[in-house]
């Protein structure tokens, strides 16, 4: 199949699908097209059926707002046409379903059919989509795609809860690649950031305020007053700050190191005793998949998802958003615990691998032979 892919290029986990998904699909003998405003973050290489083009907008003064959704549908109008492709399969709702639909309606009037896939990731369904302003574009653009998708049964129920859906919605989860990352987890250089005595937290996103990473430096605090302890933080964005003044002003500065926007993730995570997640919104929590692959426990919220990836008492322990000190106190009972702390990096990377990629693959396969047969 030829497949164009639309997502954002930047870390955010809706991205690193779309990306590690059209690899995956190019290794299968599939023609992938990604087709964005840079080029994705995880797309190293390009190859002879991996492509990857740009979307331009050209900054023009009148314009207050310069108009991406445009630019972006006449984008992908000219590389169907160029490359014949079969079929679009769209990441995030907005604005690239919308896009995605001017782009079929375009391609229908010079005779062109173009099936179009629509995966909601999340925060283009809970927090950005169903406000007014964006609500009624983006419930036409859901019940005008071929296929729709979601990432969790969470995200699917909200969706149907907070829009007027006509269309089957298919829930295809988030997954792991264990091949691609075996080799991290042989050579942890758990030395390079902790003393051999010291137990190893660490915390991945994209620090805006769903992600509530005041949680997991309180958490940190508590669980550092009774084990020696380091947290690493990985990511950018607006609530870094707060979290690194709160560190200096309770004298923990010297124990948490925030490593910005990195692509040693992997790394991080094979070094890593424990993972936190504490989310307020989280349809599915990658992260918190890509942690417990790597062997890592996570204490995490109980918010959207994620108990669909973390399993109580058996991959790690799910708590009430904002319960700090429940997280905090099966945190110091599993760093506290060799034994037991070495059942729940097993049992981790065990439940990890319901979501080997091969199989999720495999239903966007389907997804996609579906949308060309009814299209
Ligand atoms: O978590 C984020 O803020 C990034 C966001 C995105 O759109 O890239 O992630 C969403 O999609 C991921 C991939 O499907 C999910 O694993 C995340 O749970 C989801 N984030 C939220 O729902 C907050």
């Amino acid at each position: 199949m030829k497949i164009a892919i639309v997502c954002y290029p930047t870390f955010g986990g809706s991205g690193v699908v779309a990306t590690e998904l059209g690899l995956a699909l190019a290794l299968k003998g599939h023609e992938i097209h990604f087709i964005t405003y840079k080029q994705p973050v995880r797309l190293e290489a390009l190859s002879d059926n991996l492509h990857f083009h740009e979307v331009n907008v050209p900054d023009y003064p009148l314009f207050h707002y310069q108009p991406y959704e445009l630019a972006l549908s006449s984008k992908l109008v000219d590389m169907v046409k160029l490359h014949q492709i079969d079929l679009l399969h769209v990441h995030y709702a907005i604005p690239h379903a919308y896009a995605a639909y001017m782009a079929k309606k375009m391609l229908e009037d010079q005779g062109i059919n173009l099936p179009i896939v629509t995966t909601l990731h999340g925060t283009d369904i809970t927090l950005v989509g169903s406000h007014p302003f964006y609500k009624s574009a983006v419930e036409f653009s859901i019940n005008n795609s071929d296929c729709v998708t979601s990432v969790s049964k969470s995200l699917k129920e909200d969706t149907l809860a907070l829009f007027d859906i006509r269309k089957e919605i298919n829930v295809v989860p988030n997954f792991v690649d264990f091949n691609k990352h075996s080799s991290h987890n042989e050579d942890c250089e758990r030395y390079v950031i902790a003393d051999s005595h010291q137990r190893i937290v660490s915390h991945v996103s994209n620090f805006r305020s769903v992600k509530r990473v005041l949680d997991v430096v309180k958490v940190f605090e508590k669980i550092t007053k009774k084990i020696p302890a380091k947290l690493i933080m990985v990511g950018e964005g607006p609530d870094k700050q707060t979290a690194m003044d709160y560190c200096v002003k309770k004298g923990i500065a010297d124990s948490v190191k925030f490593l910005g926007k990195s692509n040693q993730v992997f790394e991080v995570l094979c070094y890593s005793d424990l993972f936190i997640l504490p989310s307020e919104k989280e349809s599915f929590g990658l992260s918190a998949l890509e942690a417990m692959m790597m062997r890592v426990p996570v204490i995490s919220s109980n918010a959207g998802g994620l108990s669909e990836v973390n399993k109580e008492g058996v991959s790690g322990y799910l708590f009430d958003v904002g319960d700090v000190d429940g997280m905090s106190k099966r945190s110091i009972e599993l760093l506290s615990n060799d034994t037991l702390l070495e059942k729940f990096k097993d049992n981790a990377q065990k439940e990890a691998r319901k979501f080997d990629l091969n199989m999720v693959v495999g239903s966007y396969i389907k997804i996609y032979e579906l949308a060309l047969a009814n299209s």
